[in-house]
């Protein structure tokens, strides 16, 4: 491998710092794969699960109190506060040092160190970028593996000798007293000790795809969003593209591979959680997945719930934290509507319901991207795919309509910013807690919010047609708890209300919210929703919004004058337009 002095020098200093008694440098290769999973099974680091119905896939049972991300030990490390903002984390880098380098010093002594050159970004982009990470963790290498292009391939895609982003992983003791994930966007850099859960560990992924890479796409004028990317197919194969923000464990994944029940329409999986996007030379927005693999949510995922999924992790697939049945099967709730007998549950324990489920609530499938059954054909394009609408996605038991469509770019822009949402497994914290997640980006956006939401602003103003923006909420319920909408596969009527309205033909209802479909625009033809309950779905209630108006306003309080003009005036405009 063809390495560049400048990276030489940062991986030696890494290993001055860490003391490793070894130095590897990976390949990317598949002998290189084949000898870690040899390695972690022989070391206990992996369970074989059964070869003939699960070839080459994988249990890693993580320790219990690793197991989502922790936000409350994320910090964004700018030299100014301001510059990571009130929603983030924050000490200054000097001290994030002091405090991760003593976690750090000597942390690999015994252990081997990897040495990751990897690509974010299909071979051959303009909008590619670089990571070096080390890791002294042979599951984050092989999942690294899965998850990005790691090799050679990184080095050819560097503009400059120093061009990567640069990252120290160590597990530590696994201690979440000693757990720290730090961010210097400054100086490209990360640091992460203390846990070896994905969005923790794996570096390409949370920490540079969304943190780094948002601070760095702000500088250069593009967006790194939370997002998925599918192309949505019509009856006459015409294909249009649309990005969607949820936040984490709130159906993404289920969105992007989504199986339509509506003749002739389809879904084209581009990517499932993070998209780069920029406006290319003639003003269209464009967007890359920069990942190469699928880190998806087990549990729910089933053959009725998304069946590429289940298939697609039929192989070659690490699960971890899943249950284990008497056939070395993985299982989580849901794959089957009963557990069956003889379940281990994700702790090695014979599964007992008092011990809560089988599966970990966040457990995990790590799987490449390419066996995704409904994997679109140009899904590694160098020059993305053109997006035509843009969704944002919350989930709400209450309040948000099922769908509805922004009246511009700006009021998108503020119906992104005012998002809200229930909170999920994938982060260690109570589940089902409302709270604000702008444009799902809350946890990853790598610099102040209110900058964030400007950069939005300031980007649609260089479109030619700006896309569309839709606000969607699968989750609102009935009086008795039931939700109104039937989601998973379903959810491609809503789709093609979106395509319709892209094209022109869609019909929709103004509101003091937006556009909602009119009645009959969206088909409930062959399911079992009425017309009643789908109005009950798209329902907008003045008084229930003048609250969440209010709640919003209390929370853009925290960014003072720094919050763009629009999206004050947008939230102002919205209140008048209830009589507020
Ligand atoms: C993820 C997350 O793993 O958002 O994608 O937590
Ligand atoms: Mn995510």
């Amino acid at each position: 491998m063809t390495v560049t002095s400048v990276a030489q020098k940062w991986v030696s200093e890494a290993a001055g710092m860490t003391q490793p008694s070894r130095v590897v440098w990976c390949d990317g290769s598949k002998t290189e794969y084949d000898g870690l999973i040899e390695a972690m099974l022989a070391d206990g680091t992996l369970l074989p699960l059964n070869q003939k119905t699960y070839p080459n896939c994988y249990l890693h049972r993580s320790h219990p109190s690793d197991v989502a991300r922790t936000e409350q030990l994320t910090f964004i490390c700018t030299r100014e506060k301001d510059g990571a903002g009130p929603t983030n984390n924050w000490i200054a880098p000097v001290e994030a040092k002091a405090t991760a380098g003593a976690l750090l010093r000597a942390s690999m002594r015994g252990r081997t160190m990897y040495v990751i050159p990897y690509l974010m970004g299909p071979a051959g982009s303009p909008m590619s970028r670089v990571g070096l990470m080390v890791t002294d963790s042979a599951y984050v290498v092989a999942s690294m593996h899965l998850m990005t292009r790691v090799g050679q391939v990184a080095f050819q895609h560097m503009r400059r000798d120093d061009d990567f982003i640069a990252g120290i992983h160590s597990l530590g003791d696994l201690s979440p007293d000693r757990r720290l994930i730090l961010h210097f966007p400054e100086e490209q850099l990360i640091w992460s000790v203390g846990s070896g859960y994905g969005g923790n560990a794996l570096l390409g992924k949370k920490c540079h795809a969304l943190r780094i890479a948002s601070w760095q796409a702000r500088q250069e004028g593009w967006l790194a969003e939370h997002m998925l990317i599918i192309g949505v197919e019509d009856p006459e194969g015409r294909v249009t593209y649309l990005a969607a923000a949820m936040p984490s464990a709130s159906g993404k994944t289920n969105l992007s591979m989504a199986v339509s029940p509506l003749p002739g329409w389809r879904v084209w999986t581009v990517g499932d959680d993070i998209a780069w996007m920029w406006v290319d030379a003639s003003g269209q927005l464009r967007a890359v997945n920069p990942g190469r693999g699928f880190f998806g949510v087990a549990p729910n995922t089933s053959p009725k719930t998304n069946p590429n999924a289940t298939s697609m992790v039929r192989s070659n697939t690490i699960f971890t934290n899943v249950a284990l049945t008497g056939s070395d099967e993985p299982w989580w709730e849901g794959l089957s509507p009963a557990p069956p007998g003889g379940l281990t549950d994700w702790q090695g324990r014979p599964w007992k319901p008092a011990n809560g489920p089988a599966a970990h609530p966040n457990s995990r499938f790590t799987v490449l991207a390419q066996q995704c059954p409904s994997i679109a054909p140009n899904w590694e394009e160098p020059q993305g795919v053109p997006i035509s609408g843009v969704i944002f996605g919350s989930r709400r038991t209450g309040v948000v309509p099922l769908v509805f469509e922004a009246f511009d770019w700006s009021h998108g822009v503020f119906l992104g910013s005012a998002m809200s949402t229930e909170t999920t497994a994938a982060i260690t914290a109570k589940v089902g807690v409302v709270r604000r997640d702008p444009m799902a980006m809350i946890p990853f956006c790598g610099y102040n919010m209110a900058d964030y939401f400007g950069h939005w602003l300031a980007t649609g103003s260089r479109l030619k047609t700006p896309p569309r923006i839709f606000r969607i909420n699968w989750f609102r319920r009935d009086a008795e708890g039931r939700f109104l909408w039937p989601g998973y596969g379903e959810n491609v009527r809503v789709l093609k209300w979106m395509v319709e309205r892209i094209r022109g033909t869609g019909r929709a209802e103004e509101t003091p919210i937006g556009w909602v479909p009119a009645s009959g625009a969206i088909d409930i033809g062959g399911i079992d929703v009425t017309p009643t309950r789908l109005g009950e779905a798209l329902r907008c209630h003045g008084g229930e919004w003048l609250q969440t108006l209010d709640e919003l306003s209390e929370f853009n309080k925290q960014f003072g004058d720094r919050l763009p003009r629009p999206i004050t005036e947008s939230l102002a405009v919205t209140r008048r337009r209830f009589g507020g």
